[in-house]
């Protein structure tokens, strides 16, 4: 019973106006429903689409965990988790690269179209990571080096060598590929506002009265939940079309 009871009364309280808390506690509660729904629809799909399935899911359940240890943090100290939020992100974003890659791959993506990926997010986060949480002095800086390897990976993917790919298969995947282009051209550019709204600079007059960790809890669940459905709706169109022939 003493047990049970800290275990309830240690639920730190939470405040009516409290966006931040309560964006972190909706969005792992988010989190964790789309990853059941993922993990559980994927043995009705056939093999082809499972692992992107899978990957959609390990999105979801990655951030889910995150969230729920962002939430705590924010709980304990009032303070934005900004170490917890990069370590999510950097697993995160390269395995939304990999979805691309493996729709893409049937129709004669490379790795090293995933690998150029990869690595352009990872530098895009490092790079976000020095100006938030080291070196806020040149956040500035720091933001326009991610701004540039963000532009870069736009560039891929809406003209480049996937776009390309993407316009040879044709059909429902290139459907999907130009819905996940919009998600990374307008969903990823929260996350610039985010870091605005958090850092100093030339912006501070534009963007220092909004709230950081929203802006960011908004496109997670945008993007994370958002662009695993894309993915699940392509497996069903796909899966149909072959059940028809
Ligand atoms: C699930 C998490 C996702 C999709 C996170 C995406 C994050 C970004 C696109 C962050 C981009 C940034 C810039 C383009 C400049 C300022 C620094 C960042 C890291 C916030």
């Amino acid at each position: 019973m003493e047990t049970l009871n800290n275990f309830f009364l240690a639920v730190p309280k939470m405040a009516t106006d409290d966006y931040v808390g309560f964006t972190f506690f909706v969005g792992c509660m988010a989190m964790m429903a789309a990853s059941a729904f993922f993990f559980l629809s994927m043995s009705s799909f056939d093999k082809k689409w499972r692992t992107s399935i899978l990957v959609s899911g390990l999105i979801t359940f990655i951030a889910a965990v995150h969230y729920y240890y962002m939430r705590d943090y924010w709980a304990t100290n009032a303070e934005s988790p900004t170490f917890f939020r990069y370590v999510d992100w950097i697993l995160t974003v390269p395995l939304m690269c990999v979805e691309f890659y493996l729709i893409l791959k049937a129709a004669g993506a490379t790795k090293r179209l995933m690998w150029i990926l990869i690595v352009a997010s990872t530098v895009m986060l490092v790079t976000g990571y020095m100006g938030e949480g080291v070196d806020q002095a040149n956040a500035q800086v720091w933001g326009a080096v991610s701004g540039a390897a963000y532009f870069y990976i736009v560039y891929l993917i809406w003209f480049g060598e996937a776009k390309a790919l993407a316009t040879s298969a044709g059909g429902e995947t290139l459907k999907a590929h130009n819905i996940l282009c919009k998600f990374v051209l307008i969903g990823w550019a929260i996350y610039p506002i985010g870091y605005m709204a958090g850092t100093p600079g030339w912006y501070e007059g534009i963007f220092g009265g909004l709230d950081m960790d929203v802006i960011y809890n908004v496109g997670d669940a945008i993007n994370k939940i958002g662009f695993g459905l894309v993915v699940y709706n392509l497996a069903v169109n796909s899966s149909k079309q072959a059940a028809a022939a």
